[in-house]
């Protein structure tokens, strides 16, 4: 059965380009509930473990600067199916390629500077969760 909870952050070139307000009416209006929030900067040493699975991936040290480099918001937002229909929110890794109307393609800038996380599957999902909320932030 599809899980409903996913982890999602507002990456910093969103935050930086004051996108917050809009990206979380979008994800408001699309039926999510945010059952918890924050606004905070990853350290190296965090946004490191957090993409540890693309270690040997060419773009691994600039998607670890570009993550450490100012706040982000990350939130755990609760629906049916909520990681696929999240991931259908957000639109493809590469914007050029996301559907209109998708968060990445009126927000995101490159495959790299991407506006927006969303958990690949209900596995990760509550491994991200966990990872940067405890569960008396979580309502
Ligand atoms: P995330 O939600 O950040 O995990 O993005 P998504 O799952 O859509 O895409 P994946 B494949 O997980 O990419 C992780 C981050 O790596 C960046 N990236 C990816 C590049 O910079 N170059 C590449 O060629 C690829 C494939 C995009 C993602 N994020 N950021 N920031
Ligand atoms: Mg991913």
């Amino acid at each position: 059965m599809a899980g409903n909870r996913t982890f999602t952050m507002i990456k910093p070139d969103a935050v930086k380009a004051g996108h917050i307000g809009a990206i979380l009416e979008k994800i408001n209006a699309a039926g999510f509930r945010i059952v918890a929030m924050k606004m905070t900067q990853l350290t190296k040493q965090k946004a490191g473990e957090f993409y540890a699975v693309h270690k040997e991936r060419p773009f691994y040290g600039e998607l670890v600067e570009f993550m450490s480099s100012g706040p982000i918001v990350a939130a755990i937002l609760e629906k049916d199916n909520a990681v696929a229909d999240f991931r259908e929110l957000i639109g493809a890794t590469n914007p050029a390629e996301a559907k209109p109307g998708t968060i990445r393609a009126l927000y995101a800038k490159s495959v790299g500077e991407n506006a927006i996380h969303g958990s690949d599957s209900d596995e990760n999902a509550a491994i991200e969760c966990a990872f940067h909320f405890a569960g008396t932030e979580t309502f």
